[in-house]
């Protein structure tokens, strides 16, 4: 019978699901591992990433829970955001049902993967059973003083008299309407996840198992700089403007100061300018710019006619409006040092301001006063009057010491982490439980009236601001506190947030907390956390934000909540991204039909090691079919006798001595493989490697069925988290009752492994030159093309001509060159 895949597959993932096979528990005495893929966005249906991501987490689980782990591997859904009322928009359904329908398919598509979830602690943040536990966590932050309101700056668009994200506008206008886009000072929701800057960044000591690009990339968004404040008055006026520098040494260089068009001293240095309408265009002119494009535009500059006074010399330099110098880093004010800093120097060399080096590289150099090109090096001082001759580092210890005494200022480390804006002009998100009361001012909702239920009843059109706010009656409500006539908040919380805590929610459910303690106290840490590097920043930032929170609100004792990340490389076809835009996708339904899920979860496996990216490869899949055709039909031309005879672990043959040998280093390989950062693929070439030693030997050892049968069932086992339907329906058709989910994962013997391994010595032109330690009995194609693959041996091959090979059978290999 041939390897029908179809009815196989569907008829495991039943049983599964019957017997609760992934249900995890927390009280057993076994170890647990947590093993956490990044829940989906439910947009439709699953795709190739999905496909990889998961199957990868499936394979660690599976693994895990053959160790003798207690094994938590959840799923859920991330399905509050944008796409829902966007397809709302466009097609005329609610968000609600457009989600939901999408989950239903997509649940159905994880199953038919195989994949084995605890369905029992799925998660779906766009229920109210959910999302009630965002506000009640929006509350416990408001009542600290973590969550605030300030007014802060969106993107608005006239025409549809509402907010834009910044990627729906499209050079400065609106994506819908192509209107010209403003920018507007909203009051918005802001959590304080800057007073957890220090905390995110020292903990990085604990990320030791995170990909290092990971943790610079995060570094960087927190980007803690250290430098100083210094105050320069303005001449002729009262006004004192503070700017950041991280080069305080550079002082005596600064020959202009700039400002941000955003500043808000730039009008009083503007008010007696005699072009007024001048100022205000360039001003206006910045700010389209900015909406236009991200990327770093040609330097611009106003100047204000007024002058700053440098506190160290006296020195009055002239004061510019500048592009480059942005409102929302440091004090949105610089004094510029075009000798020592590249866009300084650009501004200057456009705008014929004088460039004053005042830093060389080494003491002997200081009295070369060449300036060649723009250097941001320390060194040391030269022109700097008291200060010329220190290095740049004594430099600014002294100069801090003087502007400390003197009140000009102070050493201060700035970071570049702003707070996170999480207010949203939108619909489909969870409500702010936030009410507006005349007398009483801004009053969270009471906990016990949550959850803020978010309308059904709301219409999707572009104008006039958002559904909630379009509302007839959302608005109105009465005051929490003194029961007076009120208004509810109409905005609702950046996605980001449901996303920042779902993996405490899978520990356990809690009548008065958002999860239970005691649970995720015996689950937490997530053990393994594997997805995409898109979310290196953002999510990963804010989840470990919500776990420090969580451990000041008492609610867990854990510092960091993924100790370990694994980011996934992308599939690709054509070698880019697989995606609808590109037309470049291959459907993972269109697999599942043609070969199974158990094809489709191997080759996304073998093709590639987690971390590097997947170029997809028809061949490939159909490699990978055709090996578990092979395996297959194995068993059926040996299934009668193998059925007859119990399995047999030892052989007295030299073939069946070579086998187990393999047998033992496959598993102890695939084992290792596993642990080892987990090279999956190599493990899937390994047992590959096994089945073809397997049987090219079956003849010699067909009177030795035992040890045949011992030989599959061990690689049945060891490809059962890889490919568990084939595995499993094979493991029964031997006879066996019990599902491999519930085997141990087989031991290797490493003394049979040693005691067997033949060295094998490679010679090149008589000169032994390394050697190889191998199972006996491999032939000279088998031991060449391991050879090859030693350092030496190629270095000594490289550019030659082999003349001859002599094959010593587990002896020697000599090469005959020139
Ligand atoms: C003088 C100077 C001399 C600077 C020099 C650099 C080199 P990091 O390291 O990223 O923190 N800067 C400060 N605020 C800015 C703003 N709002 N917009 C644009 N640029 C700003 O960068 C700090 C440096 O970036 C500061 O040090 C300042 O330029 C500039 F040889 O001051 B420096
Ligand atoms: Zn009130």
């Amino acid at each position: 019978m041939a390897y029908n895949f179809d009815s196989i597959e569907l008829q495991w993932q039943e049983r599964w699901q019957r017997e609760g096979t992934f249900c995890a528990s927390g009280d057993t005495a076994r170890p647990k591992y947590y093993c956490l893929e990044m829940f989906p966005y439910p947009s439709g249906k699953i795709h190739m990433g999905h496909v990889r991501n998961y199957s990868i987490g499936d394979v660690i689980a599976r693994y895990k829970k053959m160790r003798g782990f207690e094994v938590l591997h959840p799923m859920g859904w991330d399905s509050l955001g944008l796409p829902a009322e966007n397809a709302a928009k466009e097609r005329g359904i609610h968000p609600q049902e457009w989600t939901l329908s999408n989950i239903g398919t997509m649940r159905e598509q994880l199953k038919r993967m195989g994949f084995g979830y605890d369905w029992d602690r799925e998660v779906t943040t766009c229920l109210p059973e959910y999302y009630r536990w965002n506000q009640y966590i929006f509350i416990k932050m408001f009542e600290k003083g973590l969550a605030y309101k300030k007014a802060s700056e969106v993107n608005w668009c006239p025409e549809c008299q509402t907010v834009l994200a910044n990627e729906q506008v499209e050079n400065g206008t609106c994506w819908r309407c192509e209107a010209h886009v403003e920018t507007r000072n909203l009051e918005q929701w802001f959590l304080r996840i800057t007073d957890y800057a220090d905390a995110l960044l020292d903990d990085h000591g604990d990320l030791g198992k995170w990909p290092p690009q990971v943790l610079l990339m995060q570094q960087n968004w927190i980007g803690k700089s250290a430098g100083a404040m210094v105050r320069f008055p303005v001449a002729g006026t009262g006004i004192k403007i503070d700017i950041f520098t991280t080069r305080l040494d550079t002082i005596f260089g600064c020959t202009f100061f700039a400002l941000s068009v955003k500043h808000p001293l730039v009008g009083a240095l503007l008010a007696d300018h005699p072009d007024r309408e001048g100022a205000e265009a360039f001003i206006r002119e910045v700010e389209s710019d900015r909406l236009s494009s991200r990327e770093e535009t040609e330097k611009k500059g106003f100047f204000t006619g007024k002058y700053a006074v440098n506190p160290f010399n006296g020195e009055q330099v002239p004061i510019w409006l500048a592009n480059f110098v942005l409102m929302d880093y440091g004090t949105g004010a610089i004094m510029s040092v075009p000798a020592h800093d590249s866009r300084d120097f650009e501004f200057a060399a456009r705008y014929n301001l004088a460039v004053r080096e005042v830093i060389v590289p080494t003491v002997e150099t200081a009295a070369q006063l060449t300036i060649t090109k723009v250097s941001s090096d320390k060194g040391f001082l030269i022109q700097s009057g008291p200060y010329s001759g220190l290095s740049s580092d004594e430099a600014i210890q002294r100069m801090g010491d003087y502007l400390a005494q003197n009140e000009l200022g102070e050493l201060r480390t700035m970071i570049r982490l702003r707070d996170w804006g999480v207010s949203r002009q939108r619909y489909w998100g969870t409500p702010i439980p936030i009410v507006y009361c005349e007398r009483c001012g801004i009053v969270p909702e009471k906990l016990e009236s949550l959850p803020v239920l978010l309308p059904k009843d709301v219409e999707f059109s572009y104008e006039g601001g958002s559904p909630l706010e379009k509302h007839p009656s959302f608005k109105q409500t009465a005051c929490p506190k003194c029961g007076a006539p009120a208004r509810r908040e109409t905005d609702t919380m950046d996605t980001f947030f449901d996303s920042s805590w779902y993996f405490f929610r899978y520990c356990g459910r809690h009548e008065a907390l958002p999860f239970d303690p005691r649970e995720a106290s015996s689950w937490m840490p997530v053990d393994l956390y594997i997805g995409g590097i898109e979310h290196a920043i953002l999510h990963l930032i804010y989840a470990r934000f919500f776990c420090k929170l969580f451990r000041d609100f008492g609610w867990t004792d854990q510092k960091e909540p993924f100790p370990h990340l694994l980011t996934q490389g992308m599939v690709t076809l054509g070698g880019s991204k697989m995606s609808k835009s590109k037309g470049n996708v291959v459907d993972p339904n269109a697999l599942i039909e043609q070969y199974g899920a158990d094809t489709a979860r191997l080759f996304v496996l073998f093709a590639a090691p987690p971390e590097k990216s997947l170029e997809w490869s028809d061949k490939g899949v159909e490699g990978c079919h055709r090996f578990l055709q092979r395996v297959w039909a194995f068993y059926e031309r040996r299934h009668q006798e193998l059925l007859a005879t119990p399995a047999k672990q030892s052989s007295e043959s030299t073939s069946g001595q070579a086998l187990l040998v393999s047998l033992h280093e496959t598993i102890k390989k695939v084992g290792e493989d596993i642990e080892d950062r987990f090279k999956l693929n190599t493990a899937i070439a390994a047992m590959m490697e096994f089945f073809n030693h397997l049987s090219a030997n079956e003849d010699a050892l067909s009177d030795e069925i035992g040890l045949l049968r011992h030989a599959l069932e061990m690689l049945l086992k060891l490809l059962n988290p890889f490919t568990p339907h084939f595995s499993n329906e094979l493991w029964s058709r031997l006879g066996h009752r019990g599902l491999l989910e519930n085997e141990a994962w087989p031991d290797f013997d490493q003394d049979l492994i040693d005691m067997q391994m033949v060295n094998v010595m490679i010679q090149i032109n008589g000169k032994v030159r390394d050697k190889l330690v191998v199972v006996p009995g491999l032939t000279e194609e088998e031991i060449s093309g391991k050879a090859q693959e030693l350092e030496k041996v190629r270095q000594h091959l490289q550019g030659k001509t082999v003349l001859k090979i002599i094959y010593v059978a587990d002896k020697l290999l000599s090469y005959v060159v020139k």
